[in-house]
């Protein structure tokens, strides 16, 4: 009997910190040997040579058939968006559960599972608290955290799911109690309000009006409210979709105060402008996203922020919204419409690892380390799924992508095997592509075909880890959450 059920050789393996050119060895679902020349006597064998052996992308931020409080609903169906995300060497994810006003947390985690469940990929929710009235901070954000899911997500802007300063302290006070981590998206909701009124007034409507809606100042000041705020209930947050240098520069300044606030980004934001949305016609719509993609030298700049560890992690922030369907997606209500009226959002799932080893490996600005912690050992590592997930060791998930260093790939719709119709890179050019992607010891992607069972994902339970315990650190030493919920 042969002591792996597949051998992969002569790769070069990468992880967050390692380059070691080894075979790996794998049983069942687990990673059971790296070393020189596994025996190889009745097991698959994949000759990896001239190819990177890497952990698969580890999603953490992805909006998959989430539903929306006027009743629509994120097209990507779990079944694609796994597709998607093994097309693209993604192999596992964290999307989200959505709840709405006056919702229990309890029904809505029950029907983000029954989803999650039919697809292909290994998942775990964030769980989005759009009301924190008293039941959802005493009974049920204990309890959804006691069940696995580790992270809450809410909004400081958006009508109908934001919340205010003092519900978001109440949120991050139940966190710090239950022991989770808060992913904030950080833009000032009446500073919008207010200048979205303005452009409205002044007849400035078309698509490009939606980044002066919101222009960098606007996230600015809310990371800064948001990790202050954060400070002040000392609990552990991170800043979703930072779009630019100066709302890093704010999370620089906390973390060298020793803050614990981490920094996201996504591809928009080193490869999108501003000025995608100055197509003609209605063709802008395909680039709205929140916050707006900004300038070529802000992208520039988030490249620094990366190489200096203050945006440690790139998700997609995949949204799917079709763009040429009549009555849904993008067009949902119309092209003849403000651009308050175009829902935001772009695809990203399949896209996100080959334009951040592209732009960031191949161009020159990051090391392949790198590209791994980015992608996805820092990913695991915030959100309490390392070494489990994360990086190439024995005892790990049989997560893998086989990487063409040198395949040079011009992206189109139909590589990102997602349900959009379109994805807002059609036409980039990278150079580095995955070959074969295998999840949990399946193989699941081989030369751009998919092949894996439709309800073959596993919830990933998260338990408690060290990384996001809170400091004891509060003004006065006073630690409000123990008294106030
Ligand atoms: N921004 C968000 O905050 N959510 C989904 C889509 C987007 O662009
Ligand atoms: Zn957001
Ligand atoms: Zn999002």
């Amino acid at each position: 009997m042969s002591d792996f059920d597949r051998v992969i050789r002569g790769g070069l393996i990468v992880t967050g910190n390692d380059l070691v050119r080894a075979d790996v060895g794998i049983r069942g679902e687990t990673i059971a040997a790296i070393g020189l020349d596994l025996p190889t006597t009745g097991a698959a064998i994949t000759d990896a040579g001239g190819l990177l052996v890497m952990p698969g992308g580890i999603d953490t931020h992805c909006h998959i058939e989430q539903l929306e409080p006027d009743g629509s609903s994120y097209e990507d169906s779990f079944a694609h968006a796994s597709a998607a995300c093994f097309a693209g060497g993604t192999t596992s994810i964290i999307t989200f559960a959505a709840q709405f006003k006056g919702q229990r947390l309890g029904p809505v985690v029950a029907e983000y599972h029954r989803r999650a469940a039919r697809g292909m990929v290994d998942y775990s929710f964030h769980q989005i608290i759009n009301d924190p009235f008293d039941a959802i901070i005493e009974q049920d954000i204990p309890e959804v955290v006691g069940a696995g899911i580790r992270s809450l997500k809410v909004f400081l802007t958006y009508d109908d799911v934001r919340v205010d300063d003092r519900q978001y302290l109440r949120v991050l006070a139940a966190a710090r109690r239950s022991g989770a981590l808060v992913a904030v998206h950080a833009e000032n909701y009446d500073a919008i309000a207010w200048m979205t009124e303005a452009l409205l007034k002044a007849g400035m409507t078309a698509p490009k009006y939606h980044a002066w809606g919101r222009p960098t100042v606007i996230e600015r000041e809310a990371t800064h409210r948001a990790i202050a705020l954060a400070e002040l209930i000392d609990q552990p947050i991170q800043i979703f979709h930072v779009s630019g240098p100066e709302p890093a520069a704010e999370i620089a300044r906390a973390q060298a105060r020793g803050v614990k606030v981490w920094g996201e980004t996504c591809p928009q934001y080193l490869v999108l402008e501003a000025a995608d949305m100055d197509r003609p016609g209605f063709e802008g719509a395909k680039f709205i996203c929140s916050p707006a993609p900004r300038t070529k030298a802000e992208s520039e700049g988030l490249w620094e922020a990366i190489r200096a560890g203050t945006i440690d992690i790139v998700s997609s922030d995949h949204s799917g919204h079709s763009f040429g369907k009549e009555g849904v997606g993008k067009r949902r209500n119309g092209t003849d419409v403000p651009f308050t009226r175009i829902p935001n959002g772009v695809p990203g799932l399949a896209a996100r690892l080959p334009i951040v080893f592209s732009e960031g490996v191949s161009k020159g600005r990051i090391d392949v380390q790198s590209f791994v912690r980015l992608t996805s050992t820092n990913p695991a590592k915030l959100f309490g799924l390392y070494p489990r997930k994360g990086t190439v060791a024995p005892g790990a998930d049989a997560d893998l992508v086989l990487w063409d260093p040198a395949k040079r790939v011009t992206i189109t719709n139909g590589l990102m095997q997602h349900a959009i119709d379109y994805t807002p890179y059609e036409g980039l050019e990278v150079v580095g592509w995955p070959v074969m992607t295998i999840a949990r010891g399946r193989l699941v992607m081989r030369d751009d075909v998919v092949t894996a069972e439709p309800g073959s994902a596993r919830f990933l339970a998260r338990g408690p880890y060290d990384m996001i315990k809170p400091r004891g650190v509060f003004p006065n030493g006073f630690d409000t959450s123990r008294v106030m919920t």
